[in-house]
């Protein structure tokens, strides 16, 4: 189901004026495989895993200096490095594509590339493609290849050419992003805009990702950048790729970053997460979201029509710390065993109706309701019309009891689904009880009013 159609329910007719309210975005035509994903893995590889330090930025800001930073370009050995084994993990998290930082805002490349010297085949003892096994080894095992690509490039020497309209030397004076001498230079811009396109018609061509991930078009204004082109070279080089909205609003997909969106975004969208709080290796980052709370932002994403795009940050050898690997396995675990809420569904009941997140079949026959806290007894569903064949659990098709109080039926208007939920029958991560309907599902979405007769 395409997870534009939020809340995708067939409108009550009776009181189908007020619902406009509700949003209803046309989706854009995107690829039907990133349509029906749910859950891509995010990988952040680059030299910043060597001293465990922020991706980039960390030069950029000045936690450390440029020549550090660079310096672990040294230690990058990728020794251990075997994508195979990451496909094979990925798969356990039963994760339906991934998404590898090729490019970071440092410049350093993860394949050869022709158009610069700054490629981990030339200035690491990786001295090897580390992007091209990555491609082959998701192909084979039926993961989604997307590519990351920072568009802004802190090492290029053409990058810092331009200056913001509403340019203060004391504000616009990082020697990575300006020109050192606080004059504009279009000409040299143009040769970064150049060396851009080459650098993504190589991996266009060479690699032929399903998706492109970009990052870092915030600076210069996007006007600079000629995404509208960009867009159209895109689709030509790579017929089909799906394109995050990294564009200056060109591509297909809404990508929120850290922040769980409270209200779904409009279209197709994707929330990046961090398992802990940083995109790259950092050690002496412990502040990891525990399982419990990494099922459940899942089941809120889907529940909302999204996708999970979550991270890790392998080592410097290539290998990927043990507390990564068990989140997720532990999260392809619950997958799978509740993978019929997962797939094949979409955004469920709008909120409010019920205390949790919920989604809904393809055909709209079947709700299925996450309850991540413990029910006292029961819990309820309020607003539905259709009638209920069956309610059950989705892990071990055990049936609930259930009954309907309230409403007035005579007038359409649908009492209080209640729904026992035995103690014993509780997942200690989420719980998903199945709603079976006699009809795809009708909801009423009104604000009550006084019956008089009955
Ligand atoms: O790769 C990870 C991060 O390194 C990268 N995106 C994820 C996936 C990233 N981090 N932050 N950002 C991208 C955007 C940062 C924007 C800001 Fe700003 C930089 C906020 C403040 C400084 C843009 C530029 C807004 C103001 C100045």
């Amino acid at each position: 189901m395409g997870s534009g159609s939020f809340f995708g329910f067939t409108q009550s007719n009776y009181f189908s004026s007020m619902q406009s309210a509700i949003p209803l975005t046309p989706d854009k035509p995107i690829a039907q495989w990133f349509r029906d994903a749910k859950l891509g893995i995010f990988i952040h590889w680059g030299i910043y895993a060597v001293k465990g330090v922020a991706e980039s930025w960390s030069f950029f800001r000045g936690d450390i200096s440029h020549q550090e930073y660079m310096s672990q370009c040294a230690g990058f050995t990728a020794s251990k490095y075997d994508p195979a084994a990451w496909a094979q993990l990925f798969k356990e998290a039963n994760a339906d594509y991934a998404v590898l930082t090729a490019k970071h805002h440092d410049g350093v490349a993860l394949w050869p590339t022709a158009h610069s010297h700054l490629n981990v085949v030339q200035q690491t003892p990786a001295k090897r493609d580390l992007l091209g096994p990555w491609v082959d080894a998701m192909r084979a095992n039926g993961i989604r290849v997307g590519i990351y690509f920072s568009h802004l490039d802190w090492n290029h020497p053409d990058y810092p050419s331009l200056l913001p309209d509403n340019y203060d030397p004391s504000v616009h004076n990082n020697p990575f992003a300006y020109p050192k001498d606080g004059v504009a230079k279009p000409e040299q811009w143009n040769s970064f805009l150049r060396f851009h396109r080459a650098q993504l018609e190589e991996l266009s061509k060479r690699y032929r990702p399903d998706l492109f991930w970009f990052d870092g078009s915030w600076e210069p204004a996007h006007k600079h950048w000629k995404f509208a082109e960009l867009d159209q070279l895109l689709r030509t080089w790579c017929p089909g790729v799906v394109l995050n909205s990294r564009m200056g609003g060109y591509g297909d997909y809404e990508t929120p970053e850290q922040g769980m969106p409270t209200t779904p975004p409009k279209g197709n969208w994707e929330f990046c997460m961090t398992l802990n709080d940083s995109w790259g290796y950092q050690p002496k980052d412990k502040n990891y979201k525990s399982i419990r709370q990494l099922v459940r932002m899942f089941a809120e994403i889907i529940g909302m029509g999204g996708r999970l795009l979550l991270d890790i940050g392998p080592r410097a050898d290539g290998t990927i710390p043990g507390v990564q690997k068990r989140l997720l396995r532990q999260l392809g675990d619950w997958i799978r065993l509740h993978q019929e809420a997962v797939y094949q569904t979409g955004a469920g009941l709008p909120p409010g109706l019920f205390y949790g997140a919920s989604t809904l079949s393809s055909d709209k026959r079947c709700l299925y309701l996450f309850l991540f806290d413990r029910p006292w007894k029961e819990i309820a569903v309020k607003g539905i019309l259709s009638g209920i064949k069956r309610v059950s659990l989705v892990n071990g098709d055990q049936t609930l009891s259930h009954r309907i109080i309230g409403g007035a039926p005579w007038m359409n208007v649908p009492g209080v689904l209640w729904i026992d939920v035995p103690a014993k029958s509780l997942h200690p991560l989420a719980t998903v009880v199945k709603i079976e309907l006699e009809q795809p599902l009708q909801l009423w979405l009104a604000e009550g009013q006084v019956i008089t007769a009955n």
